[in-house]
């Protein structure tokens, strides 16, 4: 049948009003599996589990989740710049080759491992534009802490935070200039700030998709300020000094579920 969709959405309809899936309307992100690289540390063993099983929980599409770990990057070349002192983790920079390790084809997601989703990544995965090269959460933001998680020194730039959950479209010539080379050289300045794009190539997702604990806040009875997924960016319960933490509960919580199901599949 024609004539008997989108026709009521007029051009000044603002798009966030929009069902994603409309506005998405002829492009099928479900055809493979949607890729998610979460940054791997050996440090964070735990809250790389548990961010993994937070995802395919509550997935109501099918995702393939890639670790990213950089000794593994270093054996097959890709990676080979040395450490520097303000890397706070393994991933700091290797997030940057996403687009390369899914061969520059379709969407993938680059995610910290400190993450913890309560929603369906779908809805995160609908909200996808082919016409921006990159979207992710736009913070505003000032950390007043000096150091973070094990004392690793806190350092303060524009777009602090941004790189930490960016969906990539792989197949954008821009993100072609990723290469590793330009990954292994390039400033922390160049790569964390998207310097290899124009302004509005980055595209905005709601900040309840990378929700800052010590930073972002609920606003009591506004659901659009309850978070989808939180960022536990200076430090989650798996550190100890950080086992009180806001929303610490939840990942704890999430920890019990996911030993639970990892015992039964053992038992089975
Ligand atoms: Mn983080």
């Amino acid at each position: 049948m024609s004539g008997s969709t989108e026709s009521h959405h007029s051009n000044g309809v603002d798009a966030k009003t929009l069902d994603p899936k409309l506005s998405n309307g002829n492009v099928n992100h479900n055809a493979k599996p949607f890729k998610i690289f979460i940054g791997y540390d050996p440090r964070e063993d735990l809250a790389y589990e548990v961010c993994r099983y937070s995802l395919l929980k509550k997935s109501s599409i099918p995702i393939e989740i890639i670790p990213i770990k950089q000794c593994e990057l270093r054996q097959k070349g890709v990676y080979w710049r040395e450490r520097g002192k303000l890397e706070s983790t393994e991933f700091s920079f290797s997030r940057f080759l996403t687009p390369y390790l899914a061969n520059y084809e379709g969407w993938a997601m680059f995610v910290d491992c400190d993450f913890l989703y309560l929603n369906d990544i779908k809805e995160l995965v609908d909200l996808i534009d082919d016409k921006y090269a990159v979207m992710c959460v736009h913070h505003d933001y000032t950390p007043k802490e000096t150091t973070k998680m094990d004392g690793a020194v806190q350092t303060v730039y524009p777009r602090k935070n941004w790189s930490s959950m960016v969906l990539y479209n792989c197949g954008h010539p821009k993100n072609k200039l990723l290469t590793p080379e330009v990954v292994n050289k390039e400033s922390g300045a160049f790569l964390h700030r998207f310097q290899w794009l124009e302004d509005n190539e980055i595209g905005e997702i709601p900040f309840v998709w990378n929700f800052l604990v010590g930073h972002n806040k609920v606003v009591e009875g506004d659901k659009s300020t309850f978070p989808k997924s939180i960022h536990y960016t200076l430090g989650g319960p798996w550190f100890e000094q950080w086992k009180d933490c806001e929303f610490g509960d939840l990942w704890v919580k999430e920890l019990e579920e996911y030993k639970k199901k990892a015992i039964e599949k053992k038992v089975d």
